[in-house]
Parts: C-alpha cells; sequence; structure tokens
C-alpha cells in the first residue's frame, strides 16, 4: 500500500509566491517530490516551466541550491556536481550525508532536445535522479510539440494534430540497464512519494518521470487538474509501475489493470474534455482517430505487460 496522504510531510521545498500557473501539474508533482527529497539536495534544470516560474537568486522559489543549465548538459550537468560532492567527502572536505542531486526536467528536454546527455548520464550509471515531469508538449514557449505528444493532439506546431505517435521514453531509459526506472502521476502522491524516497536509497541513474496534464496547454478546467491525472491511468494512457534492476512491477490501480481485474475506461471522455483533441470530434473522421488513439494505447499497455514478463 502506498503512503496515505496524510501521512507524508507537511514541509515545502516549493516555495508559495513562485510564477506558476495556480494549480500547475508540475509544481504540484515537485511538491510532492520535494517532501521525500528533503533538504539535502541540489537541483539543476533545463530551461522549462519550472525554471521561469521560479525566479533567480536571491529570491528563487526554490529552497534547494539550483542550477539554470542547458538542455545539451541535462546529463553531464548533475552528473558533475555529483561527482564533486563525492571528491571532496573522499579527501575529507565534506562533512555529513552527501545530498540526493537531481534533475528536475520537462518531457521536452527528456524526450528530445537533452535526450543525449541524458541517454549517457544513464549509461555511465551516474549517480543521480532525473525526474521528467510530462506535460506532453513545450508548455513555457508556447505549446509546441514534443516526442511525448500523443497523436491527434493539437499543438502550435501541429495545428492540424500530431501525425506521429508518441516515444517510450521510461521503456527507453529501462534499456539503458539502470538500477531504478519509476512512472508516477501527481493523482497518486502516496505512490510518487514512496518512489522518489526508494530512489534516494539506491547509488548509480534512476529515472523517474511523472505525469503532469498541463489544463493551460491541454485546454481544460485547472480544478480539473487530478481528475485529468486520474484518467489517464484508467484508461491506460498512462501505466504506473517501477523497475528495479530491470524487473518490472505494476502499481495501483494500473496493477490491477494489468491483470485483467479492472477493465479500462474508453479514451473517449479524456478527449473529449480536453480541447486539444476538439478537431477530432469537429471532422467526420472522428471514429477513426479515436479508433487510432485507443489502438495506441492497446499497442503500448500489450507491450508493456509482455515486457513486465521478462
Ligand atoms: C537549445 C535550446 N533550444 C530551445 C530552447 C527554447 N526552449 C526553452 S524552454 C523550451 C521547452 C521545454 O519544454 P519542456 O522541457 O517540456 O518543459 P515545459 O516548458 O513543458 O515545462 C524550449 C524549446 C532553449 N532554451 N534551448
Ligand atoms: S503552462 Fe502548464 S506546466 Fe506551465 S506553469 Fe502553466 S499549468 Fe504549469
Ligand atoms: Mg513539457
Amino acid at each position: 500500500m502506498a503512503t496515505a496522504i496524510k501521512n507524508i510531510p507537511t514541509d515545502e521545498y516549493l516555495l508559495s509566491g513562485n510564477g506558476s500557473c495556480g494549480g500547475c501539474p508540475s509544481a504540484l508533482a515537485l511538491r510532492i517530490v520535494g517532501k521525500a527529497l528533503g533538504s539535502n539536495a541540489v537541483m539543476l534544470l533545463t530551461p522549462s516551466c519550472t525554471v521561469a516560474s521560479l525566479g533567480v537568486s536571491p529570491k528563487s522559489a526554490s529552497s534547494w541550491p539550483a542550477l539554470n543549465i542547458t538542455f545539451a548538459s541535462a546529463g553531464s550537468s548533475a552528473a558533475g556536481v555529483m561527482a564533486g560532492f563525492e571528491m571532496l567527502k573522499e579527501k575529507g572536505k565534506y562533512k555529513g550525508e552527501l545530498p540526493t542531486v537531481f534533475n528536475w526536467v520537462g518531457d521536452g528536454g527528456t524526450y528530445d532536445i537533452g535526450f543525449q546527455a541524458i541517454s549517457a548520464a544513464a549509461e555511465r550509471n551516474d549517480n543521480i535522479i532525473h525526474f521528467c515531469y510530462n506535460n506532453e508538449a513545450y508548455s513555457n514557449t508556447g505549446m509546441q510539440r514534443s516526442g511525448a505528444t500523443p497523436r491527434h493532439a493539437y499543438t502550435t506546431t501541429t495545428p492540424g494534430g500530431k501525425s506521429q505517435t508518441k516515444k517510450n521514453m521510461p521503456l527507453l531509459m529501462l534499456d539503458h540497464n539502470i538500477p531504478y526506472v519509476a512512472t508516477a502521476s501527481i493523482a497518486y502522491p502516496g505512490d510518487l512519494y514512496d518512489k522518489v524516497i526508494k530512489a534516494k536509497s539506491i547509488k548509480g541513474f534512476k529515472y523517474i518521470e511523472i505525469f503532469a496534464p498541463c489544463f493551460t496547454g491541454w485546454g481544460f478546467d485547472p480544478s480539473q487538474v487530478i481528475e485529468m491525472s486520474r484518467m489517464a491511468v484508467k484508461t491506460g494512457a498512462w501505466s504506473l509501475f517501477e523497475a528495479e534492476n530491470g524487473k518490472i512491477s505494476f502499481s495501483s490501480p494500473t496493477d490491477a489493470i494489468m491483470s485483467g481485474k479492472t477493465e479500462r475506461m474508453p479514451i473517449d471522455d479524456y478527449l473529449r474534455a480536453q480541447t486539444r483533441f476538439k478537431r477530432i470530434f469537429k471532422n467526420g473522421d472522428e471514429a477513426q482517430m479515436i479508433k487510432d488513439i485507443q489502438a495506441d494505447i492497446d499497442e503500448g499497455i500489450d507491450f508493456l505487460r509482455k515486457r513486465a514478463e521478462i
């Protein structure tokens, strides 16, 4: 059983007064992550909504030391910071417990622009946690498509809907043979909290991807952000799992879907609730587009189920 929300610490490391949209799912994700990481951590960020909303020192809304880095160094910068701490400790110049060094990077930074650096750090098994908060687009720069944007979604660079299917980044990371990979969602905070606590205790490269639906870009009411996150899991558009040393286990409620105990919700209501899919329902070929998206999800679930048997 995941930690109950009432047992998650009340400490806050993302401070109030930051510039994110009210109710931002990425900010909420960072708040929950912070509660698990605690104060002894160093954060590295590539350009994103989080960077734009945190502000700069000495008025930053982050209570950890934070470094704004380039996409091209999305793996090497954090690895260098961690190596520096480890070296100081070895030489007796750093006392106390080593901090957790973590990347806080969006899907654009992770799937696309920073991918080579993240892949290289994973292959070296550098001792860091890479968090990808996935809002399925480049939100900060005005909602352009990313490798995480699903098929038929409107973005400003896919005005007729995206033609390609999305990349499967968590499984790509799993194929780097790293000790820990997990997916999570802001709708299941206890599960996210537990996964971060576990990742903190493991040496080597850890990858955690958090589904964070951006109401501003996707077009739905901010009050629905948790419901939308929950629907993504219940439809199978997003699956919750963790993999320790390559072995996948599913987390609730995805485990019930994977074992066949629970039926997945059909995707229609989820799509109808977001204006980024509005044109699907205006066109005569609505049925085919819904079938395409449903087929992408079905294939993803089948593949993940088979991969879990390995
Ligand atoms: C090399 C480089 N290319 C493009 C940009 C412009 N840029 C800044 S933030 C961003 C989008 C990042 O998207 P994502 O990582 O998903 O974060 P989000 O905005 O969704 O929070 C882009 C393209 C940049 N800063 N550097
Ligand atoms: S645009 Fe989306 S991800 Fe960015 S701050 Fe607003 S709600 Fe959050
Ligand atoms: Mg994004």
